[in-house]
């Protein structure tokens, strides 16, 4: 039964109205006759907010009085893109915010444009944890997501002459309104130092004591989340560092003003600046800081929160769940165990059982590079204590791994959390699985993988069963509703209600109205009005203009060899020699108009990625100057990808490409995103690329290339120097060489790491595969109305990839919680 209801405080638009003239004129101090969008907005947010804050309040309460178990999400990574547009329709509070801002003078779509993203995460990772605090909430469940409040979230990207060129994105700048700074929750978090034996007054007995050497201190901002249609709001807490003092007093009185400013800065650094890595682990001191800073703070704050039931430490599992995102915060399990042992005085086995029931990790990647791994000279200056225990918990687990496993002397160094290594490091992979009752990836392949690859030994350890799986997914509200309201809309008008946008599988039955060929002609004219607008956007960004009744093909991702942009711009250029070596009048029928759209940011250190976005550029460059060309192939670089551009391009795909090695991408969430908008997939046989397949049908989907189980063996023929470049590549690199984009020193890395350095990302095994899959799409795609019929088809299988479905199995599976709500 549909027991759901929305937010009612503002009856009238007039409620609203008050409200918003109020925060003009107290908040924000100006007038309405000075009120421009940014102020609007800061007061149209303001206004939201302080209802939210409200019900913010109730469901902790009631949480609090209902002893509920919660889940504690831990992330590194929070990608929440804008809060505005999202808050208005979890509330159901749209349209009348929509008249009242009218009213004011204002139009909604400018006041919502002028926030800037909340980008506090480089990609899937981070997006992922978004969509899952939008899901607990939405679902009832108690939960809280613990982060970083990074002054600067991911860079934003320029590109200059067809370069990536970074720049910071200061996003706190005129201030957040959906922020609550709690100034009053400062937790102290200790560094360096050292550690000594001391007494314990109450039991006698010598016990651990760390003294820190430097201190900081952790400040809490909460951001409500809201759910859809529910009055639960939950809450997301992100940390910001201070100093425990403002500046040296002495230093400055002896006129040394730079450096007395010192330690404040030292600490103020901690949470400056978000890593722009994307599955990439970089060993930097800064890092662990800020993963220590974040995980302490986090802790102490549950361990406060549980306190306050005063019941036994044994019941900390049953009130709490913790949930790694990935090992960010694996030290989180080694912090529980010092505070259970070092300042509770429990046992070390007792506190052991404790910790281990309450922590679940999720594996993201098997990839090598993106591993994390702690040098282990500079974890223990930083974390002295922190290595004693990691000692204590490796050797326990090794003694009972020896007994189980005498003769296997390999198995003990697979499985031990220091790598043996010089210099030695401590593996924090290993560490998780040790420390956590359930182990889970996010792609059925990709969770098939890691009990084969990564963690193979673990299973011989601790059986299979600790491994499983749990698909990720994205929440229908932002990613259908907010992002493509004209879909949303006609499918609401077939099925006669929103409700498929909490219970998604409900989406099935928009299959049936398949053959109603007014249904169709609705739903292409949906994709392309989103073509159209994103056409503007693309003549805004760029200045290119491209024709939304051509072929729209989206490649849209963080930039990374093994997600193979490098596959992508070899192909268009394919398609390109293709075209010109046709004659003039030959062309319109040979070739299906298209546009190539590709986006994403390169981490700044990579290489690599940096000259892959140069390429695009530059060939783009040739080709949509090429008079020959004309409007048979445009090819575009969008600028600075981020969640907000997202939502303008999910809806507006004929195909998008997720076409990774196979084996390399865990789940991704971006194919997901476009399959739920209309928008047919070409990919590889990766991720979840395989369980969409399954949900939409073989027929509708464009898959291609090698296989995950033939990769191995692909790339050792490619060491032994048995590289077959198929005529096709060859004729692109020849291209390429001959310097139709720029200089070939620009490229040559990008040609040679395929040609002569072991092609890694097997480019020259799938090249001609991936070709005839596009060739099988600019002929399926000229029967308009069969490709409709694809896409219907699409949509109403997908239900299966809500972030709500994925929640749900966290919940029943791995952290035993119910969900909890006002009756109604
Ligand atoms: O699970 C979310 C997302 C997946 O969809 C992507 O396939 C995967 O590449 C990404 N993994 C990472 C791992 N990074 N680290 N650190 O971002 O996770």
């Amino acid at each position: 039964a549909w027991t759901r209801y929305a937010v009612k405080e503002f009856a009238t638009p007039d409620d609203l109205e008050s409200l918003f003239i109020n925060h003009v004129e107290t908040t924000l101090a100006r007038s309405m006759y000075n009120c421009d969008n940014l102020a609007a907005y800061s007061a149209l947010s303001s206004s939201i907010r302080d209802k939210l804050i409200l019900h913010w309040n109730k469901t902790q309460q009631l949480h609090t009085l209902r002893e509920a178990k919660r889940i504690y999400y831990l992330s590194l990574e929070f990608l929440m893109g804008r809060a505005l547009d999202n808050a208005m329709i979890n509330l159901g509070i749209k349209e009348l915010c929509g008249k009242s801002v009218d009213e004011l003078g204002f139009n909604l779509e400018d006041v919502i444009d002028i926030e800037p993203d909340a980008g506090l995460g480089n990609g899937g990772l981070g997006r992922l944890a978004a969509c899952f605090v939008d899901s607990l909430s939405t679902c009832n469940y108690p939960g809280w997501g613990y982060g970083l409040r990074y002054n600067y979230g991911i860079f934003s990207q320029k590109i200059v002459d067809g370069y990536q060129v970074e720049a910071p994105d200061y996003w706190l700048k005129y201030g957040n309104p959906w922020e609550i700074p709690r100034l009053e929750i400062q937790i102290p978090v200790d560094f360096y130092g050292y550690v000594t034996t001391v007494t314990d007054p109450k039991t006698g007995k010598a016990k651990k004591q760390w003294q820190g050497g430097e201190q900081v201190l952790a400040v809490a901002y909460d951001f409500p989340v809201p759910g859809y249609h529910t009055t639960n709001v939950n809450n997301l807490r992100l940390w910001s560092s201070k100093p425990t003092s403002e500046f040296d007093f002495q230093k400055f009185n002896e006129g040394e003003y730079d450096s007395s400013v010192q330690q404040q800065q030292r600490a103020e650094s901690i949470t400056a600046v978000l890593y722009p890595n994307d599955n990439f682990y970089q060993g930097k001191e800064l890092r662990l800081k800020q993963q220590y800073f974040w995980v302490a703070a986090s802790l102490h704050d549950i361990v406060r929160r549980f306190l306050k039931t005063k019941k036994k430490w044994s019941e900390f599992p049953d009130l709490v769940a913790i949930q790694l995102n990935d090992t960010h915060p694996t030290l989180a399990i080694v912090e529980l165990q010092r505070i259970l042992v070092d300042l509770e005085g429990l046992e070390w086995d007792d506190a052991w059982d404790i910790v281990t029931r309450t922590f679940g990790y999720t594996n993201h990647t098997v990839m090598q590079e993106a591993l994390e791994k702690w040098p282990l000279e500079l974890f223990g200056n930083l974390l002295p204590r922190h290595l004693e225990i990691i000692y204590l918990i490796n050797m326990d687990f090794l003694k009972t791994v020896s007994k189980k496993f005498p003769q296997d002397r390999e198995l003990v160094r697979n499985v031990s959390i220091i790598e043996e290594s010089d210099p030695k490091n401590i593996r924090m992979a290993n560490l998780a699985v040790i420390g956590s009752h359930k182990v889970n990836g996010v792609a059925e392949l990709h969770s098939e993988l890691i009990k084969t690859t990564i963690f193979k030994d673990f299973v011989k350890v601790f059986g299979p069963e600790k491994f499983t799986n749990v698909t990720n997914g994205i929440t229908p509200r932002r990613w259908l509703k907010q992002a493509n309201p004209e879909l949303t809309d006609l499918i609401v008008s077939k099925l006669g209600s929103d409700l498929f946008l909490v219970d998604t599988v409900r989406m099935k039955q928009i299959e049936k109205f398949v053959g109603d060929p007014e249904f169709r002609k609705s739903w292409a004219l949906i994709k392309l009005h989103n073509k159209e607008r994103l056409a503007k956007l693309i003549k805004k960004l760029t200045g290119v203009v491209v024709n939304p009744h051509n072929l729209f093909d989206i490649q849209v991702k963080r930039i990374h060899e093994y997600k193979r942009q490098q596959l992508n711009i070899f192909g268009i250029i394919w398609r390109y020699l293709q075209i010109k070596a046709t004659p003039a009048g030959e062309r319109a029928k040979k070739f299906m108009p298209k546009v190539s759209i590709l986006g994403g940011k390169a981490a700044p250190g990579y290489y690599a990625a940096k000259k892959i976005i140069k390429l695009i550029n530059s060939v783009a460059d040739v080709i949509n100057n090429d008079k020959d060309v004309g409007d048979l192939l445009k090819v575009v670089f969008v600028p600075d990808y981020n969640v907000s551009k997202a939502e303008v391009i999910c809806p507006a795909s004929d195909i998008s490409e997720h076409i990774s090695t196979a084996g390399t991408e865990a789940s991704g969430t971006s194919n997901m995103k476009f399959v739920l908008n209309g928008g047919l997939i070409i990919g590889t046989v990766d991720g979840a690329n395989v369980e969409i397949t399954r949900e939409v049908g073989e027929d509708q989907i464009f898959l291609f290339g090698n296989l995950a189980e033939d990769v191995e063996e692909l790339r050792q023929d490619h060491q032994m120097g048995k590289i077959d470049i198929p005529d096709s590549l060859a004729l692109v690199f020849e291209e390429i060489e001959k310097g139709t984009f720029g200089p070939y020193d620009e490229y040559r890395s990008l040609i040679e790491s395929v040609k002569y350095n072991g092609d890694f990302y097997l480019v020259s095994d799938d090249f001609e595969s991936y070709l005839e899959a596009q060739s099988t799409i600019d002929k399926e795609f000229k029967d308009q109305d069969n490709w409709v019929r694809k896409s219907i088809i699409c949509v109403a299988n997908m239900g299966f990839f809500s972030s709500d479905r994925a929640i749900q199995e966290y919940a029943e599976n791995i952290w035993n919680i119910e969900p909890v709500s006002e009756q109604v």
